[in-house]
């Protein structure tokens, strides 16, 4: 998995960040200085989980939107303002996610924010950055409903402020059950975390897997840990096993689908799972004891090397010495955070004070387009990404490798 080979340096400077990491409150980081005479300050947030489970994660959308920030800073990319970086952890949980959106919107000098990961975490920060007219761009929430709302059928925005640069479970969930299908795999079992994401991601497989002569032997749930759950799936797998799936699909993250994979094999239950984004991390494969070959995952877009954009990318992380890797979300937020940086540019250029470009800063969001690492950086009528690139990537010798990537259609 390219975009996490990223050397670990035990430098002061990702000692000090590590520290500020661990605070999880009100943190500015030093986002380098700006070439030019800046003398006003405008913040960009960064709202992701920092502590818990899915840590790595957010600290490589955090890491990589400092990357971004420094880079405009260096070459003076908002004449006469400086970008500063200031973030929050929501522990990847809905209520600490709102607290934090909470003080971000205080803060006057806010105008964008990068994040959250978490789908169920964005539900309760949308209504609080779009009230304080403040653009939030997640690299990570797949949830369709975000953006157009609980109908598919009768897409309607839900909020003006809210963007995303990752593409949604529209789109994993059916390529997914096409990748399947194509492999002759026409038996599955599914099992989802209860979370907004996971159930979602598991509701738009069934749909496509059906519709294409695909049979679900079996839907069952679990808890995860973080909700009291104790990640024992050998209930869930007695129910599973009698069905004789040739794959499980899995709707959740990797805490949970690394064991949840290992008791399956343990199980004598020699089948590949498969998820999506959510497991597409080294955890997965660590959690998961080296039973995992010929697991599946789906990720947005293309692998982050595929691209001269992308290797450049992961060449600067590396360079910065950020003490955690970038992750699967890292070029997303990198991408996102230019999205609101090349919005700025506009914004700001009349501007007196941040708090009165907000709304100039949204509007000029909608607008961008640019090449990103991610490929083409534009937003929809929905704040939907507009690229729909998926790869699938597969577990071969203990890591993931990319096995096909394409634009779904
Ligand atoms: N996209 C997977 C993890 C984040 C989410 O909840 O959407």
């Amino acid at each position: 998995m390219q975009q996490r080979s990223i050397v670990r340096i035990g430098v002061p400077l990702a000692v000090a960040a590590l520290a500020l990491s661990a605070c999880g409150s009100r943190a500015t980081t030093s986002t380098g200085s700006s070439s030019g005479s800046a003398s006003k300050t405008v913040k960009i947030g960064v709202i992701a989980p920092l502590s818990g489970s899915l840590s790595a994660l957010g600290l490589g959308i955090q890491h990589s939107v400092e990357l971004a920030v420094k880079q405009a800073n260096a070459t003076n990319a908002i004449p006469g303002w400086k970008i500063e970086v200031v973030f929050k952890d929501d522990e990847a949980k809905a209520d600490v996610g709102k607290n934090a959106a909470t003080q971000l919107a205080g803060d006057d000098s806010v105008v964008g924010v990068v994040g959250d990961l978490n789908s169920s975490v964005s539900q309760q920060t949308q209504p609080i950055f779009n009230s304080a007219k403040i653009t939030q761009i997640s690299p990570a929430n797949t949830n369709p409903s975000l953006t157009i709302g609980a109908d598919a059928a009768n897409p309607k925005r839900q909020y003006a402020a809210y963007f995303r640069t990752c593409t949604t479970d529209a789109v994993q969930g059916p390529f997914a059950a096409q990748y399947l299908i194509a492999k002759g795999i026409k038996k599955v079992a599914t099992v989802h975390d209860k979370q907004t994401y996971g159930q979602g991601l598991v509701e738009a497989f069934t749909k496509e897997f059906t519709k294409d002569g695909g049979t679900i032997t079996d839907a069952e749930t679990i808890t995860t840990a973080d909700n009291g759950g104790n990640n024992d799936f050998s209930t869930v797998i007695t129910k599973i096993k009698p069905g004789a799936p040739q794959a499980i699909y899995y709707g959740g993250q990797f805490p949970e689908a690394g064991p949840l994979s290992l008791q399956v094999k343990n199980a004598a239950l020699t089948i590949p799972l498969m998820g999506g984004d959510g497991i597409y991390d080294p955890k997965f494969i660590q959690l998961a004891g080296g039973k995992d070959e010929g697991d599946l995952a789906t990720s947005v877009g293309a692998p982050a090397d595929a691209s001269d954009a992308g290797k450049k990318f992961l060449a600067d992380y590396k360079a910065a010495a950020y003490p955690d890797e970038s992750g699967a979300y890292g070029g997303y937020a990198y991408d996102a955070a230019n999205a609101i940086i090349n919005a700025l540019k506009t914004s700001l250029a009349s501007a007196s004070d941040p708090k009165s470009a907000r709304q100039a800063t949204i509007d000029a969001v909608s607008k961008v387009s640019f090449d990103g690492v991610t490929g083409k950086v534009a937003f929809d009528q929905y704040g939907d990404a507009t690229s729909k690139v998926i790869t699938v990537y597969k577990v071969e010798g203990g890591k993931w490798v990319a096995d096909k990537t394409d634009t779904f259609k």
